[in-house]
Formats: structure tokens, C-alpha cells, sequence
């Protein structure tokens, strides 16, 4: 399996995560790519590549043209402003004060364009965000151009939490989804996105809810206990034209493969039922037992099986990283998904 991968993602290196009211070291680090690499190596998954330039004008089909302007003159406001620190949004427009009306200060601004304040933005955040989208872009190219079944995207920063028009999570844009709009401009009518990250992809389900062409399902810590907390139950099923385009697995804390594993068959039966073109998976490994901030009890042999369950689907498939914070693992967490999925 070819990956396609930038050594630019490394330009996202923020020093600042809020976490259990302290300020630590982010979980989403460089260093996670390098034990990515190292696995792809060691396993022999195959060639590395490095993504083509490509045009931006794909992100403003699936973010607020405001959102993305934001993004680009975040950093640049926040120190103009004379703030020490990285950019940490303190205050939003919540339930109380539910108002659309955009700030012209900064502080404003980044609570009215954030869904959570754990992710900080420094410099050089943003110029790795595009060329994660880069990288998703040639990877999904090479997909559909040469004609093969299956490639790795490894993108960082993630995507999944970032919705039209906020970050947080670790995502500033949605990498999967802005690959699952660009199959569509290249004629594909019907896209499945299986999101196997331990956290549910709020900012992917959001982005297709109202639609039936692009199908999400999610299998996920429930958010009764677990981040995003505000989106991710099981009766969310999409609205309007997108009604019965949406499927979510919330799973308890402790949750081990067994039950795991059955969700999964689930959704693979509604992958085939949809028969779709492509099929793209977000593909975190903090479903692991030994995740830092996860609850679920995969083990490393797990995603080899879980590899090998989808590709009996026998659909081309993109691979896409999203999250995995359990350092010294994720490699071979990874990699044993894809090794799984080409040992079919
Ligand atoms: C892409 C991705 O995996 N993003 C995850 C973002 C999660 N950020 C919030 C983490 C809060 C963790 N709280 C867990 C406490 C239990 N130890
Ligand atoms: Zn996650």
C-alpha cells in the first residue's frame, strides 16, 4: 500500500494542550508520525510519497469561506495583540449568549470559530492544516487516476472534529470530508466515510447530516462520557434528504473487541447495502487499551483483524489518519490496520 505523507506536518508543533486545568505538552505531537514511519518500514507496507501541490479552492466546498479566512490571520492577530502564550480560546458564544454575531477581537474570534478550548493554535499550525489537506488531495488522486484499491493518507494535523466553520479536537479542517467532496467533483456518486476513531467525528457528521450521497458512520466512546460530549448518540440518524444517511455506535467505557467488533459488522452491512464508490476511513488507533485519554480495550491484534473485516468489502479505499495518542503503539497500531487490509 502506497502512503503519502509530508514532513511539513511537523510545522504544527504547539507547546500548550488544556488538560485537567493545567497546560501540558499536546497529545497530537510530531514525534507520532515518526513511529508511523518507522512501522511503515519495519512491516514493509510500501512506498512512501510525498503529496503534489494542489488547489486550496477544494477546502472553501466544505468550509465557511469567514471560517477558513479566520484561520489564516489567526496567529498573526494573537501576536500582534501583544499575548505571550499560544492562542486558547476562553469564551464562547454558548447557550446563554447564543449569538451570530462575529467579534472583531481576536479573543472574540477564537471563541466564535472553536468547538473546544484544548486545542491551541501557534505559529505554523496552519500552514501544516494545508498540507494535511494536501496530502488527503494526492492521496485520493492517485486512488481514483491509478486505478488501484487501497492507499494510506497520513495526514496530521486530524480532521474529523472540524466542522464547517469551528476547530477543536486537534482539526482545523476535515481532511476525510474534503476527500469526499473531491471524489465527488470527479464524478463519484456515492461515498461511505467509516470513522473506526475512538472519538466521534462531530465535525463530519455535521458536515453531511442533510446530505444522502456521503454516508457517516461512527464507532465511538459514547458522549456521555467521553469528547466531543455534545454530539455522537445513537439517535442521530441525519435530517431531510440525509435522513438514514447517518449511523452512530456509542460504546461504554471498558469496551473490549467482542463488542467492538460487533458494531463494526454493522457497519460493514451498511457499507454494502449502500454500495458506495469509495470507501474512505477515518482512521484513529485511540481505540487501544492503552490510550491515554481513551476508554476502550483494542488490542494491537485487533486492528489487524479489523483491516482484514473491511477489505472483504472489496471497495477502493482511502485511508485517512486521524488520532492515536498512545505514542510508542500507534506505528504498529496503524500499520497492522493496512497490513490486515492488504492480507485479505
Ligand atoms: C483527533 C482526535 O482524536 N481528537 C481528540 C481530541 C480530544 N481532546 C480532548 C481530550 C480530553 C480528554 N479527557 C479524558 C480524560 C480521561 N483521562
Ligand atoms: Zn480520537
Amino acid at each position: 500500500m502506497i502512503t503519502i505523507y509530508s514532513s511539513k506536518h511537523s510545522l504544527r508543533n504547539s507547546k500548550t494542550e488544556l488538560y485537567g486545568g493545567e497546560l501540558v505538552r499536546p497529545f497530537e505531537r510530531p514525534e507520532r508520525m515518526n513511529y508511523i514511519l518507522d512501522e511503515i518500514k519495519n512491516q514493509k507496507l510500501g512506498e512512501i510519497k510525498n503529496p503534489k501541490e494542489i488547489d486550496f479552492g477544494i477546502i472553501n466546498k466544505i468550509h465557511d469561506e469567514d471560517y477558513i479566512n479566520f484561520l489564516n490571520v489567526a496567529w498573526n492577530e494573537w501576536i500582534e495583540e501583544g499575548f505571550k502564550g499560544e492562542a486558547i480560546p476562553n469564551i464562547w458564544p454558548s447557550r446563554s449568549m447564543d449569538s451570530k454575531i462575529i467579534p472583531n477581537f481576536i479573543e472574540g474570534k477564537l471563541g466564535y470559530y472553536s468547538l473546544a478550548g484544548e486545542t491551541s493554535i501557534s505559529e505554523g499550525s496552519i500552514e501544516a492544516a494545508y498540507e494535511s489537506v494536501k496530502v488527503v488531495i494526492t492521496a485520493s488522486e492517485m486512488l481514483q487516476n491509478n486505478n488501484i484499491l487501497n492507499i494510506f493518507s497520513l495526514c496530521r494535523p486530524p480532521g474529523h472534529h472540524a466542522s464547517q466553520n469551528q476547530f477543536g479536537g486537534y482539526c482545523f479542517f476535515n481532511n476525510v470530508a474534503i476527500a469526499a467532496e473531491h471524489f465527488k467533483t470527479k464524478g463519484a456518486k456515492k461515498i461511505f466515510i467509516l470513522d473506526v476513531d475512538f472519538h466521534h467525528g462531530n465535525g463530519t457528521q455535521s458536515i453531511f447530516y442533510d446530505r444522502s450521497d456521503v454516508f457517516y458512520a461512527s464507532l465511538h466512546g459514547d458522549p456521555m462520557y467521553a469528547f466531543p460530549y455534545f454530539l455522537g448518540h445513537a439517535d442521530e440518524e441525519g435530517i431531510g434528504t440525509g435522513q438514514g444517511y447517518n449511523k452512530n455506535y456509542p460504546m461504554l467505557p471498558g469496551t473490549t473487541y467482542d463488542i467492538w467488533s460487533e458494531a463494526l459488522d454493522d457497519s460493514i452491512k451498511k457499507i454494502s447495502t449502500f454500495n458506495p464508490e469509495i470507501l474512505i476511513i477515518s482512521l484513529g488507533v485511540d481505540a487501544y487499551e492503552n490510550d491515554p485519554i481513551s476508554f476502550f480495550k483494542l488490542k494491537s491484534e485487533d486492528f489487524i483483524d479489523l483491516g482484514k473485516r473491511l477489505s472483504k468489502l472489496k471497495i477502493p479505499t482511502l485511508f485517512v489518519m486521524e488520532g492515536g495518542y498512545a505514542i510508542k503503539d500507534i506505528g504498529v497500531n496503524t500499520v497492522n490496520t493496512l497490513k490486515g487490509f492488504e492480507n485479505r
